[in-house]
């Protein structure tokens, strides 16, 4: 039985939360693949509200096992305190399991991301100031810890001194700052290590053999399609893979197992950090869209950006991902709208592009080119079927899913669990 990838299809906070929840039930395992706590899905059950960073969707559902993969990013402090909040809230988070071969964020990655922001001035790049992006870097240059090398003091010592030796001499010469202490960092580290060990396992094999067993994985990406390293806006991106490949190398499952790709697309489309975005608005359009859709980021709570629905995003997404179908999400705050635009093309220079510019020089000055669909007033979180729909919310739908180029399997029309519809 399946190996389910679900990712973001736009810029990320489609809803991906809500809609691993509404697979979840269904599976045995949630694997998180890519990125840290730079991500923030909210997840609604009846009338709690978790926003979940580090920790994987399926940590919610009793008889789901939670897996943190090797292409994750890992900050203890930031799992201890998750874990720790949601256990006061009943939630048992002993399930967990972490991939000892995923890179751990040390306290220096956060400072670096947050000097390195402030230093590229005009040129930042708008992150979470996680330590995502020094974490990543590290990953890639071979000085990166690794979660099982907090287990063995001199090992990681030696480790800790090769990442610093580099990073102080930046830090004290370029940024004007106190070099990182090697003796304390690794002590630190140490500790931390000692309270994540129950949780660490061979995860590439736990889920390899489920999957043998016939038992349902869901692959579960942080942020999104346009946020990837590889397929998104560079640099005005993540610094990892939440495209559907990503799934594979960030838990060493093979790309034969996957079965189904699901992409959550907003019906809309918003944009938090910097970097090009075709469709945003600046009016008062843009403002309606972000207090309706409580548009602010569930991990730094900054407003983002809203712009009407860009297909040729979707389309991208539908190609790069090889997605299945797309789960349709806040159809419901569009509601009251005399008119919906949806964006079909981009003219770029006067020359008409249905595809995305891989050139983000040509991506940067695209401007959309709009149809426009009628809206509808009917509220429609009490419908339960595509039928029970007003026609034009139906035509809206369609005309998304056929400029798309993917089936549209589901669609959500409110924050709660139960404001879904299933099309079969
Ligand atoms: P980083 O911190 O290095 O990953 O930032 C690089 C870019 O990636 C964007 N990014 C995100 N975009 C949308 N949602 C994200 N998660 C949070 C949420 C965001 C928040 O779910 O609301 O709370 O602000 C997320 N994480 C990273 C980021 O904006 C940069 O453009
Ligand atoms: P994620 O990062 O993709 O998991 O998305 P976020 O959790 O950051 O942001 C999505 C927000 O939309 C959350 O507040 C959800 O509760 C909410 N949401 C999800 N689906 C729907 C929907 O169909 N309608 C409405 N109104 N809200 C939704
Ligand atoms: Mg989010």
């Amino acid at each position: 039985m399946p190996g389910i990838v679900l990712i973001g299809a736009q810029w990320g906070d489609e809803g991906k939360g809500k809609a691993t929840d509404l697979i979840g039930t269904k599976v045995d395992y949630v694997a998180r693949f890519n990125g840290g706590n730079n991500a923030g899905h909210t997840v609604v059950v009846g009338d709690e509200s978790y926003a979940l960073h580090l920790l994987p969707s399926g940590i919610i559902s009793p008889n789901v096992t939670p897996v943190i993969g090797n292409g994750v990013v890992v900050d203890p402090e930031v799992l201890f305190e998750e874990i720790d909040g949601l256990e006061s809230r009943g939630v048992d988070c002993s399930r967990l399991l972490v991939s000892e071969a995923a890179h751990v964020i040390a306290p220096y990655h956060r400072t670096l991301d947050k000097v390195t922001e402030r230093f590229l001035g005009k040129h930042k790049i708008g992150t979470t100031g996680r330590g995502i992006g020094p974490a990543y870097a590290d990953k890639i240059n071979r000085v990166g810890i690794r979660v099982h090398d907090l287990f063995n003091a001199e090992h990681l010592h030696d480790k800790v001194e090769a990442s610093l030796h580099q990073k102080n001499l930046m830090l004290v010469k370029l940024y004007n700052r106190r070099a990182v202490d090697v003796d304390q960092t690794t002590d630190e580290l140490l500790a931390l290590g000692e309270r994540l060990k129950p949780y660490v396992a061979n995860t590439s094999l736990v889920l390899n053999k489920a999957l043998d067993e016939g038992k349902n994985v869901l692959f579960e990406g942080g942020q999104a399609t346009m946020l990837d390293v590889d397929h998104g806006t560079y640099p005005f991106v993540t610094s990892s893979n939440p495209t559907a490949g990503g799934a594979c190398t960030g838990t060493g499952v093979g790309p034969t197992r996957i079965n189904r790709v699901i992409g959550v697309a907003k019906a809309y489309i918003t944009r938090v950090g910097e970097g090009p975005f075709p469709t945003e608005l600046f009016d008062e359009s843009g403002d309606w869209l972000r207090e309706q859709g409580h548009e602010y980021g569930v991990t730094t709570g900054r407003p983002r950006r809203c712009g009407w629905a860009d297909t040729v995003v979707n389309r991208y997404a539908a190609r790069v991902n090889g997605l299945t179908d797309i789960v349709l999400t806040k159809l419901d705050v569009l509601t009251g709208l005399k008119e919906i635009p949806i964006c079909v093309a981009y003219d770029v220079d006067g020359e008409r592009h249905d595809e995305m510019p891989t050139d983000q020089a040509a991506f940067t000055i695209a401007k959309p080119i709009y149809e426009t669909m009628p809206g509808w007033t009917e509220d429609i979180s009490t419908c339960h079927s595509f039928d029970e729909l007003p026609a034009t919310c139906q035509a809206y739908v369609k005309r998304l899913e056929e400029l798309s180029g993917c089936r549209i399997s589901a669609i959500g029309t409110g924050p709660q669990r139960d404001h879904i519809i299933q099309i079969n």
